[in-house]
């Protein structure tokens, strides 16, 4: 197969009936039993969804259709050149479809996205020209995606009762499709109205891949037109394309409970186009809890920096942490609901500094960053709350990003979001695969709950 949809037509009868008939065989299984504490805390270690193309475990981290960041590292297709990351386009490949592609179908993906995404609606246009300068950011993005509903072709088909259910998947596939494509445009047009009053500050090429449409479309490349923004060499612009690629490659997906995953999964179920349902999603991942450590991580190292005289003096770090502490906050970019080591996608981020020694010498905050990672972790066992003391996928990124010349730190969230279309936009076309119904999971009251007890 070389399209996505021809591998998927392949795969999809046999993963059907294995499914179906797994399900006759096996639906009444316990799984296992629902605490009073997750009801009443955030429904934890409740193994109640099907998510199939990632999957977290505690100690090792994220893994994609069973390979770890390293072997997707070994394994994914790039662009050929030696030293570059491999591509986004290939994760979306083996998300969906549960193999690795060749170097040929991850350049026919990648061609047929930039393709799909050489356009944005010009409604969409419209409404984003519209919208305020001063509005986050994320905000722009989830209003941007929500717009593009008007031309979604599930949403018109199914509304017609063009399809049936069983092929659902196939506008799903679609859609998902040129959502994924339309992110360059999208979020190049957020971070122009942001820093350039709406001019664009870079051109979008059918000719090259993803994260190269997203750097020059944010004025991040040596192609870039009027970026007044950055002064890259052409080696920083090489480097500032792979930091993108290896960012947006592996924060593609982390299971299915995590807020955005989980917010696209449900409002898909129904039945709500991929726009509306990755909207969602994107409004999730705004909340500081989620994503937005992104942008907060950023403030908070600046901030630090400010405070103390070298990031040497540990003691100094120490003392601030434990003053964010004992005024009841959290230290941004610590801690993880299931994670209980250091997040490989941090060390991923972390090797990346570390591999251009003479890049990163100089930057204080980087040097911050890399500090905090060995204090902050010290400082959090000490503090005795916290189940995960290490640093999260957040805490190295952003400051990466401002390093090369993203100051805006509201933005960090938005390439977030870029990243994490692809995964939960992959299940959503699985789940129209299965015909997975729509969610609705049973609430109790505080009598109910009291009633499981047989306490009245
Ligand atoms: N700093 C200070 N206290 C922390 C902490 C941190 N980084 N991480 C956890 N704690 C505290 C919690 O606030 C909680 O305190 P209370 O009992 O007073 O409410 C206690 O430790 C236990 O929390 P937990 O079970 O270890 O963690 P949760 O599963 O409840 O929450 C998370 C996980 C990520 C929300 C939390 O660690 C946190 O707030 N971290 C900082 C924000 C952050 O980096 N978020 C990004 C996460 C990655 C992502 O999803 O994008």
């Amino acid at each position: 197969a070389i399209t996505l949809k021809e591998a998927l037509e392949e795969v999809i009868p046999q993963r059907r009936d294995a499914i179906t008939e797994f399900k006759a065989v096996y639906g009444d299984t316990v799984v296992g039993p629902i605490t009073i504490s997750s009801i009443l805390g955030g429904m934890r270690g409740n193994q109640s969804m099907f998510w199939q193309g990632t999957s977290l475990d505690p100690e090792h981290g994220i893994k994609f259709q069973g390979l770890t960041i390293d072997q997707c590292q070994k394994r994914l297709p790039g662009t050929g050149i030696d030293g570059d990351n491999f591509l986004p386009e290939s994760m979306l490949w083996l998300l969906l479809t549960g193999s690795v592609p060749t170097l040929e179908q991850t350049n026919s993906l990648k061609k047929e996205l930039a393709f799909r995404g050489r356009k944005l609606p010009q409604d969409t246009e419209k409404v984003l020209l519209c919208l305020p300068r001063e509005m986050h950011p994320m905000t722009q993005l989830a209003i941007g995606l929500a717009s593009m509903n008007k031309g979604s072709v599930f949403a018109t088909n199914y509304q017609n009762g063009l399809i049936g259910k069983k092929d659902f998947w196939i506008d799903t596939l679609e859609d998902s499709l040129n959502l994924i494509a339309s992110l360059p445009l999208l979020t190049g047009r957020i971070y122009s109205n942001i820093t350039n009053e709406g001019r664009s500050l870079g051109e979008y090429s059918e000719d090259t891949d993803w994260c190269s449409n997203i750097c020059s479309l944010l004025g991040m490349t040596n192609g870039s037109k009027s970026s007044n923004k950055c002064s890259l060499n052409s080696q920083q612009s090489l480097d500032f394309v792979n930091l993108m690629r290896l960012y947006t490659g592996i924060h593609v997906d982390h299971e299915g409970g995590n807020v955005s995953a989980h917010t696209t999964h449900l409002v898909g179920s129904a039945l709500s186009d991929p726009y509306l349902s990755y909207s969602s999603g994107i409004m999730g991942l705004a909340g500081p809890l989620h994503g937005l450590a992104a942008q907060e991580v950023v403030r908070f190292l600046l901030e630090m920096n400010s405070n103390i005289s070298s990031v040497e003096h540990e003691e100094e770090i120490e003392d601030y942490l434990w003053k964010v502490l004992n005024s009841s906050r959290v230290i941004p970019g610590y801690g993880h609901a299931v994670l209980r080591k250091p997040d490989p996608r941090f060390t991923a981020m972390l090797e990346f500094a570390q591999a251009r020694p003479d890049e990163f010498k100089n930057d204080e905050n980087v040097l911050l960053m890399q500090k905090l990672s060995e204090v902050a972790p010290k400082v959090l066992l000490k503090h005795g709350k916290s189940k995960n003391p290490f640093p999260n996928v957040d805490s190295a990124s952003g400051i990466l990003f401002y390093h090369y010349g993203i100051k805006e730190l509201l933005f960090f969230t938005v390439i977030f979001g870029c990243s994490r279309a692809i995964g939960p936009l992959t299940q959503l076309v699985w789940d129209r695969v299965l015909g997975l119904p729509i969610e609705r999971p049973k609430s109790l009251n505080f009598k109910g709950l009291e009633a499981l007890t047989k306490v009245i």
